[in-house]
């Protein structure tokens, strides 16, 4: 149906809800407005202007008409990808990223995004049509019928669902405030197709739009609860300060510069927190990573959890003798959620608050006679960190037949290097943890991962709204495997023209290319892909650039290459299918079989 198929029936409401007439228009001459309109209107209002979607029944009119209305509208070939995009938007933004599809099979798809946006604290509203209420309720067999209100809830933070045109303005001022206030997260928002045909006076409509105010109001820690922070901090003989994605996205980057160079604290970035600092500034601990978790006395976590990352703030990473042991560091949190405390370990100092507001009240306690760390311990974290970086430049050094993670990734870093407003997006085992401690990153949110899940998949949905959102380069580094998961979005990245440079690090396989089917039949091992794909022409399917490098030569060729002329470009890297390990650095994670051969 087109738009003016629509306009047409727009005027002929579908429900009787409260300010839906008969046929008002055509009454009263009144100017009118319908569901289809509203919902654009709700979200420009509140200064959105782009949706990530698939269009489908019922939504299809919407994409048009909001892409009509000024909207970006970008189009995806799978939900779960536009998703993934309107997840990353959120984190980039602040403001939450919009998911548009269909309903049932449709939601479902974008649900998977939904609930790792939840996970990952990322701010988002998966908007889905959904089929006759009256039918889906009955079990009466609905055009992709399924109560998807129910189904989404226990996956997201908040879940709402509108019924009345005149409620729109509404229920998208609550999922805009529910996904960026307080602990930021995913939101659903149920729109039964009935909604979008049901009309009502426009001015009555522009009334009931809500302009939402102060969307994440500032949580302005405790004075209390800042002084005895600072006190355990300034104690410390060995202290370290502990960045995570939360503190990449609170965009206080300044302060948290501050706060590190102030007390000259020794700190540790979690992977999307690389960045917010220079990856080479001197106070880093990156490259000393096993060396300060169990050192360290006090920790002052900054928008990060003591979940699986960070072996839950316990056990021999920490020093603790078995696994379930403390390693006896005090710990200060800096969290927007009171409930993160103690979720794994004793918080000996919450600290309550929005990361800007929290960061600023903790410097402005800290002086000119704030004393720095005693100079053994910078001293030692700094040894331990340059010997794991010399080590690494060997290691970096080799130029290997066939090319390897190493030598592949050591294009990568000086590309990054040179191109430091570039965004990384990573994802793989082997691919994401050489890369991760590999390219060193200069800029805040710069590098986007798999997060809290480690989930495959979210490659091309971030590189895409990466594109979208910032307009610089976008470089994906891609396991092969990871790359699958996404790798139709190719046809988008050139659909949009997007400067988007996607490396495939080709192994063969899942970890490795080199696993064998035990019994000798024709099947390959589960983990094993076709030897020698050439994922460089399925983006020369679309008119895109396509790079089959098998030198490191070749590869900084392409990528610079790519980077200069902002051209859509796939690069199969081809990689040594031995060199990766099971699973990356999380092999330990992998139960092992009770019964032995
Ligand atoms: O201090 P030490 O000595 O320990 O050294 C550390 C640092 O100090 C040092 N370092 C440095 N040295 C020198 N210079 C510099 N600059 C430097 N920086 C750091 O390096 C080491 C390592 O540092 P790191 O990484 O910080 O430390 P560590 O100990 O590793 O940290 C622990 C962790 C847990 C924080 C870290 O390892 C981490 O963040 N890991 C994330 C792991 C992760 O999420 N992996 C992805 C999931 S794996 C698996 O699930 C996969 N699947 C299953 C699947 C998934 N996930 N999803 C779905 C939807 N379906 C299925 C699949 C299918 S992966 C996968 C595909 C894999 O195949 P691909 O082909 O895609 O990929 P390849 O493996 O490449 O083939
Ligand atoms: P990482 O994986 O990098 O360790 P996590 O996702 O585990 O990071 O932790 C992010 C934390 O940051 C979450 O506990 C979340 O509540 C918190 N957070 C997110 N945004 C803010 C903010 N603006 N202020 C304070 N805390 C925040
Ligand atoms: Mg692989």
């Amino acid at each position: 149906m087109g738009i003016a198929e629509t306009k047409r029936s727009s005027s002929t409401p579908a429900s009787t809800s409260g300010a839906a007439a008969s046929d008002p228009q055509a009454e009263s001459g009144a100017a009118l407005t319908d569901g289809f309109h509203l919902v654009i209107d709700a979200l420009k209002v509140n200064g959105i202007d782009t949706i990530f979607g698939l269009p489908g029944i019922p939504i299809t009119d919407l994409t048009r008409m909001a892409q009509a209305e000024g909207i970006r509208m970008i189009s995806f070939r799978h939900e779960q990808n536009a998703g993934n995009a309107a997840a990353i938007a959120g984190f980039m933004t602040q403001k939450p990223g919009i998911c548009l599809t269909v309903s049932a099979p449709g939601f479902l798809n974008g649900l998977t995004a939904l609930a790792n946006a939840t996970t990952n604290c990322f701010p988002m509203i998966l908007i889905s049509g959904s089929s006759e209420r009256e039918i889906v309720d009955l079990q009466q067999g609905d055009y992709e019928e399924m109560d998807q209100l129910a189904i989404a809830k226990p996956l997201c933070k908040a879940a709402f669902r509108v019924l009345h045109a005149e409620d729109i303005g509404v229920g998208v001022a609550r999922a805009i405030r529910a996904a960026v206030s307080g602990r930021p997260g995913g939101v659903y928002l149920d729109l039964p197709a009935k909604l979008f045909a049901q009309s009502m006076d426009a001015e009555a409509g522009k009334r009931s739009l809500i302009q939402v105010v102060d969307p994440a109001p500032r949580q302005i820690p405790a004075a209390d609860a800042i002084g005895r922070a600072l006190d355990l901090l300034e104690g410390a003989k060995r202290p370290l300060i502990l960045l995570g994605k939360g503190a990449a996205y609170a965009q206080a980057d300044a302060d948290i510069r501050s706060l590190v160079e102030k007390t000259g604290i020794p700190y540790l970035p979690m992977s999307m927190a690389k960045g917010l600092l220079p990856d080479t500034h001197e106070l880093s601990a990156a490259a000393a990573r096993s060396f300060v978790l169990p050192e360290a006395d006090v920790v002052l976590l900054v928008g990060a959890r003591l979940n699986w990352l960070l072996s839950h703030g316990k056990g021999k990473t920490w020093g603790g003798k078995g696994h379930k042991d403390a390693g006896g560091q005090k710990f200060i949190q800096i969290d927007i959620s009171p409930q993160e405390m103690d979720s794994n370990v004793r918080i000996d100092a919450p600290v309550v608050g929005d990361i800007g507001s929290c960061v600023s009240a903790l410097l402005a306690g800290i002086g000119a006679a704030w004393p720095k760390p005693p100079a053994e311990w910078l001293t030692a974290v700094a040894e331990r960190r340059d010997r794991n970086i010399a080590k690494m430049a060997e290691t970096l050094a080799k130029d290997p037949v066939p090319m390897n993670f190493h030598s592949a990734l050591n294009v990568v870093r000086d590309i990054v290097k040179a191109n430091p407003d570039a965004i990384l997006v990573n994802e793989g085992a082997n691919a994401l943890d050489f890369t991760r401690s590999i390219v060193d990153m200069y800029k805040p949110r710069k590098r986007l991962d798999v997060g809290t899940w480690g989930v495959m998949g979210i490659g091309m949905g971030f590189a895409v709204a990466a594109a979208v959102v910032s307009g610089e380069p976008v470089i994906a580094i891609e396991g092969d495997s990871a790359f699958g998961f996404s790798g139709m979005e190719v046809e988008t990245i050139c659909r949009y023209n997007l400067p988007v440079c996607v490396v495939v690090f080709n192994n063969n396989g899942v970890y490795r290319g080199t696993d064998v089917n035990p019994t000798g039949g024709a099947d390959l091992a589960p983990t094993v892909f076709v030897k020698g794909a050439r994922y460089d022409r399925l983006i020369e399917a679309f008119g895109g650039v396509g790079v089959h490098a098998t030198t490191p030569a070749e590869l900084r060729r392409a990528m610079e290459e790519a980077v200069r002329s902002r051209r859509p470009t796939l690069i199969n890297a081809v990689i040594d299918e031995t060199a990766g390990t099971e699973s990356g650095r999380i092999t330990s994670l992998n139960p092992t079989a009770g019964k032995k051969k």
